[in-house]
């Protein structure tokens, strides 16, 4: 029999967006909430909003959102009964989800051991198979810990078929893998991998995928209570990334059949359930072009893209995972559950559109666009410095639609809002994409931008530049007019506002 444990005060052991998204949750809840900041973070947006906020250290993530033992003490000593990691930084530490229950503390998450079975690659795979659950067709070597020489591997994958993929064991996201073509290049390959898990992850071993061709990524919402209930939210179209970094998600999958939906959904319930999950997690599927799909991974937090999920779905995942952490059974069940509509999720990073570079610096001005199933997660205001020690996303802008074809109407119209002054950014991109022949026929791969680059990435036309022109001339005259002294009196005597003198209201 499962507990229930109210509580009270959360500290979050993040920063940006995620912190703010958490906090929010935590104030329509009545929860009290402690931000947790770098020295880069003073006067940051999630530190204002929380009601408390515990300076951890200097900007390196390192020796400050990285150190769990600072996050645990900060806790301690705020008197907080819970810790939200957010995404990114503690959140898959096993090792730190652990310490956070040894402390006395809940950690808003899954246990430590479900973490464990789904951090390491080639565990998580043997899990699967074990399970029911449909992997890429490989070979984890030799009782799962790797080969033992190069040419063990090249057997192995003459065995499977050319083309195949290389990844680390301890790897994920991308990091470490290589595709092999052909035999001639393997060895060169393999040694490639092993080197690059060695450095990356302080752990050589390297296993071995059949590479599956054009694939989308495919990921699937999963929900579990500690009472042994397990649903699925339905899926999330990732394909639209460069360089293992996400740029567009939707849901549901312009791809997937309801047959396909039900059936992915039901493997990823029981993938889940197979690690004892507890919690919002995610499976990741790989889709060929026929429609077979594969498991890749298991993300064991909550994810970036979960507010499109949240939007054909009606479900607050984050009030929902403060929910099962106190021990609460959820409080629907499969059969209630429907996806409704089309949502899109664009997220706005600080960079150079055409280079990809982060374009760090200070937001001086900011517009956000707002309407009606218009959503702005965002953790800066005008004023905002982007710095170079974090993640460059500036914003995740959401929107509802109730069909795909009205969804990226409505995105179009709230980037054609979107005014962000000072910082280059990546909006006219998102613009380009939603123009898209591909992306509107719902037809691209993971391969989309990509091959869509001269398109996409092409230096801004007359139009968008006179745009950016007129953007950058409004911040400008904002600021001059900012600067200017406002008299304290009136010829009456009484104060004058600026409004009053026409100029808009100020902070
Ligand atoms: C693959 C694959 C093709 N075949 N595995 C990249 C990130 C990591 N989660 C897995 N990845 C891939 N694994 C096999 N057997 C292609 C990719 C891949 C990819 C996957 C999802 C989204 C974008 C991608 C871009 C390049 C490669």
């Amino acid at each position: 029999m499962v507990q229930t444990k109210p509580i009270k005060k959360i500290l979050i052991a993040n920063r940006g967006e995620i912190a703010v998204r958490v906090i929010r949750a935590c104030r329509e809840l009545g929860i009290a909430t402690v931000a947790v900041y770098s020295e880069a973070d003073r006067g940051a947006l999630h530190v204002r909003s929380a009601d408390a906020a515990i300076l951890l250290g200097p900007p390196p993530a390192r020796e400050s959102y990285l150190d769990g033992a600072k996050v645990i003490a900060a806790a301690k000593q705020s008197g907080a009964d819970a810790i939200h990691p957010g995404y990114g930084f503690l959140s898959e530490r096993a090792e730190f989800a652990q310490a956070v229950v040894d402390a006395g503390l809940i950690f808003i998450g899954p246990p430590a051991a479900a973490m464990e079975a789904m951090g390491n690659k080639t565990r998580a795979r043997e899990n699967m198979v074990r399970a029911g659950v449909p992997v890429v067709p490989g070979n984890n070597g030799e009782g799962g810990r790797g080969f033992p020489s190069a040419q063990a591997a090249l057997e192995a994958a003459l065995a499977i078929g050319f083309p195949v993929m290389l990844k680390a064991a301890a790897g994920g996201g991308g990091k470490g893998m290589r595709l092999v073509t052909d035999e001639k290049k393997f060895e060169a390959a393999f040694q490639g991998a092993q080197r690059e898990a060695a450095s990356a992850f302080g752990d050589d071993t390297v296993y071995l995928e059949k590479a599956v061709v054009r694939p989308r990524h495919v990921e699937v919402q999963v929900f579990a209570d500690m009472h042994g209930h397990v649903v699925h939210l339905f899926e999330r179209d990732c394909s639209v990334q460069r360089r293992h970094q996400k740029v567009i998600e939707e849901a549901p999958s312009p791809i997937v059949t309801p047959e396909l939906r039900a059936k992915m959904g039901e493997v990823a319930c029981r993938a889940a359930a197979a690690v004892g999950y507890v919690g919002a997690g995610t499976c990741e599927f790989l889709v060929s072009p026929d429609r077979d799909f594969y498991f890749l991974e298991m993300n064991t937090r909550l994810q970036v893209e979960h507010p499109v999920t949240e939007m054909i779905t009606g479900v607050d995942l984050v009030r929902l995972q403060i929910a099962a952490a106190e021990g609460r059974p959820l409080p629907f069940s499969q059969a209630d559950l429907a996806p409704r509509g089309a949502a899109i999720e664009c997220r706005i990073y600080a960079e150079d559109p055409i280079r990809f570079l982060p374009s760090p610096g200070r937001i001086v001005s900011l517009r956000t666009p707002s309407g009606p199933n218009v959503r702005d997660d965002s953790g800066v205001t005008e004023g905002s410095e982007i710095s170079v020690y974090y993640d460059p996303m500036i914003s995740k802008l959401i929107v509802w639609g109730d069909t795909r074809v009205q969804a990226i109407q409505r995105m179009s119209r709230a980037l054609d809002e979107y005014r962000i002054g000072g910082i280059k950014t990546n909006l006219a991109f998102h613009r380009r994409v939603m123009k898209n022949r591909e992306f509107q026929a719902g037809d691209y791969d993971t391969g989309f931008i990509e091959r869509n680059k001269a398109e996409l990435c092409a230096p801004p036309t007359e139009e968008e530049t006179a745009a950016l022109l007129d953007d950058a001339i409004a911040a400008a005259a904002i600021h001059v007019i900012a600067d200017t002294p406002v008299p304290a009196t009136s010829p009456e005597g009484g104060a004058v506002s600026p409004w009053r003198q026409g100029l808009g209201w100020r902070r």
